[in-house]
């Protein structure tokens, strides 16, 4: 304890000339957002203050200038990692216990392995995989309604998050299940359970779907993000929603979803009639899971937004490769199948993402995958180009 004091003093007193530098160099996240009207896709490459994103420093602090702005105003604050988390694993049952400010709780996950000797990957489904897992992949299935309560509106301030946080807590339902996915890691890294932390995947479906893609953006651990037809609020773009709905397509938009469900902050409502002023969008969004793996499956139902999932997400795509890993990320769509039902279409997209982000396999090729059946011009949507960062 008595050294935990002194040390630090002593290094801030004694830095040498290049640790001078490299703190300045740390990056200075606002705490204020733009909300100037503009329908275009904000421009990753430029930060809020007008500065140029230029190098892979540059592009880090710009993620979480980013990733400040989606919890500002989009989805509510994300909790830091609280006092106490500590896990058991009995049987398949895996619990979590955490305690933070003199509340506790404590919730669940089953853990189905692969067999033979560990460690093994696994994928956190949220409400079970709707893809298909390899038998060489494990499942943690997180009841992530029991976190935060998706029933409708009125589940605001519902579940265990809010039993620990408050049921004012800003956190819609989205970002309280990635904090979720960050205690199970904790306890995955702290207890031996056969799995390893550094492969863990995160999928979901349709709202689930959405909740994938802001874990694997929010949490840094998860190695592969699969969101499957999460459409609005998860790989659509809010502003081509938009677009899409003002050209008359039948489309899930800001201004609809917050009055469905929970799933954002209260803080959103602000913005729902009025997108275009959002600092940030979901092609950003995704572009904060780089440069780790990212893979979003699509279905072409009009509520979805083909157009605006296709548009998005190939323009994450052109991010992925901008910041110098084209191939760390994919988009698939293939219509004219049940919501949520996993077309056998898909599957060499999906086994070449498990492949090279679970299972390690270096030479499985995810290059190149944009598939969709909408046929999207992202110049239509955006007025700013792609640098290459060095
Ligand atoms: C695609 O995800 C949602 C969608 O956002 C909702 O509007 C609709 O009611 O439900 C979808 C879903 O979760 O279906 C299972």
């Amino acid at each position: 304890m008595k050294y935990s004091i002194v040390l630090p003093f002593l290094a801030t007193t004694v830095l040498s000339a290049p640790l001078v530098q490299e703190r300045q160099a740390d990056c200075t996240v606002p705490t204020s957002f733009p909300t100037t009207a503009n329908s275009k896709l904000p421009n990753p490459f430029v930060f809020f203050n007008g500065n140029k994103v230029a190098t892979q420093a540059d592009w880090t602090c710009k993620q979480k200038e980013i990733a400040a702005a989606l919890l500002s105003q989009e989805l509510g604050d994300l909790p830091a990692k609280p006092s106490t988390v500590t896990g058991t694993l009995s049987g398949s049952t895996l619990t979590i216990n955490v305690s933070q400010g003199g509340k506790s709780i404590s919730f669940t996950a089953s853990i189905k392995k692969p067999s033979g000797t560990g460690p093994h990957p696994a994928i956190i489904a949220y409400g079970g995989a709707s893809l298909p897992v390899p038998a060489t992949v494990g499942t943690i299935t997180l009841d992530n309604g029991a976190i935060a309560v998706q029933n409708d509106k009125g589940s605001r301030g519902k579940g265990k998050f809010f039993d620990l946080y408050g049921s004012g807590h800003s956190a819609g339902a989205l970002i309280a299940w990635s904090w979720a996915v960050s205690r199970i890691i904790d306890v995955l890294e702290t207890v031996d359970t056969g799995i390893d932390p550094k492969r863990i995947g995160v999928t979901g479906c349709s709202r689930n779907g959405k909740g994938a893609m802001i874990a694997g953006a929010f949490e840094p651990r998860v190695a592969l993000t699969l969101p499957q037809e999460s459409g609005s609020g998860g790989a659509a773009c809010w502003r081509i929603s938009d677009s899409e709905k003002a050209a008359g397509k039948n489309i899930q938009t800001a201004s609809q979803i917050v009055t469905e469900n929970v799933w954002f902050s209260p803080n959103f409502q602000a913005f729902s009639s009025k997108a275009n002023t959002l600092a940030t969008d979901h092609h950003e969004l995704a572009a904060l899971v780089a440069p780790r793996g990212l893979m979003a499956f699509e279905n072409n139902i009009d509520w979805l937004g083909p157009v605006s999932t296709a548009g998005c997400m190939k323009t994450a795509r052109a991010i992925y490769k901008a910041v110098g890993v084209p191939d760390n990320m994919g988009y698939s769509m293939i219509g004219g199948h049940n919501h949520c039902s996993f077309p056998s279409g898909q599957q060499p997209e999906l086994t070449a993402f498990i492949n090279k982000f679970l299972l390690n396999q270096s030479s499985a090729n995810t290059a190149g995958i944009e598939r969709s059946t909408a046929t999207v011009d992202i110049t239509k949507y955006i007025d700013w180009t792609f640098p290459t960062i060095a």
